[in-house]
């Protein structure tokens, strides 16, 4: 069992991030029952209802109770992994806990439910978040596509010479999928800022000169990650603010919360639809 106080097996350089995803798969087959996932999502902030919304939950545990996963820090984010059975007959890995990389934990650790996914068998990964947008016409509540990402984090989760091409990293089959489900999805390019302050005026212009349309604090790395273990990835972003300097008005954080949560239901259904397709 992995917990916060406990040596953690990525404390140890010489460990094989590999190795313990392979370890963390056999324990969530067991917890489960289930030998098999085929398809992993990992929900971010504003997503969380969609697991109860894709399929019938036929397992569910606190994440930390697996091999390398860590309790949530950020108060909000679930910490639960479940197994749900698509009325498809699939079987979709939930994973509510996600560790951001500015916790400071290092990039092992944020690709670790990446891994894991990758070790259960799931050959597509769902990768959402609550993120800011450069777009003017995204109110509070958009949910967009990832088409492509900016990786600002100076960081990688492949180590040594591990030259993965990411050409399509945001599968388009996947977002033609996604857009046969709502045809009004707008897409855009994904920025992963290292967080955790928000960012400036001034790096939000940036982010947009470079050619980003979306501010975030994850999934670019687990993305690479994805790849690298030979999985599709879809990427989805709830725009709960504008980014920052794009709105003249200072943004009412009642306002963006209350955006979000109405936004809930209708993006959990979009996630259902697009998951019954694959
Ligand atoms: I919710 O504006 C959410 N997450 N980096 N910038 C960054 N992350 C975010 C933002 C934002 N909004």
């Amino acid at each position: 069992m992995a917990s916060d106080d406990a040596a953690h097996p990525f404390d140890d350089p010489a460990a094989d991030p590999f190795e313990i995803a392979r370890i963390a798969a056999e324990q969530i087959a067991e917890r489960t029952g289930v030998d098999r996932h085929d398809i992993a999502l990992t929900l971010g902030s504003g997503w969380g209802r969609a697991a109860d919304l894709i399929g019938e939950t036929t397992a569910s545990f606190p994440a930390a109770e697996v091999l390398g996963f860590s309790r949530p820090r950020v108060v909000g984010h679930v910490g639960t992994i479940r197994s749900v059975l698509l009325p498809t007959g699939k079987r979709a890995l939930v994973i509510g806990a996600r560790t951001h990389y500015y916790e400071g934990t290092g990039v092992r650790r944020v690709v670790h439910s990446v891994r894991t996914a990758a070790a259960t068998g799931a050959k597509v990964m769902i990768l959402t978040n609550g993120a800011g947008g450069l777009k003017r016409e995204w109110a509070p509540g958009t949910p967009v596509l990832i088409s492509d990402h900016i990786n600002l984090t100076g960081a990688s989760p492949l180590e040594g010479a591990t030259f993965v091409d990411l050409t399509d990293l945001y599968a388009r089959r996947l977002r033609d999928i996604a857009r046969e489900v709502d045809p009004s999805l707008d897409e855009g390019v994904y920025v992963q800022f290292h967080g955790p302050n928000y960012e400036t005026p001034a790096e939000v212009r940036m982010a947009g000169v470079m050619g980003g349309h979306i501010v975030g604090m994850s999934t670019a790395l687990e993305a690479i990650a994805a790849r690298h273990s030979g999985m599709e990835v879809l990427g989805m972003s709830l725009i709960t603010n504008p980014a920052a300097g794009i709105s003249p008005v200072p943004l009412d954080h009642e306002e963006v919360l209350a955006a979000g949560a109405a936004a809930e239901p209708v993006i959990s259904g979009l996630l259902a639809r697009v998951v019954e397709r694959l």
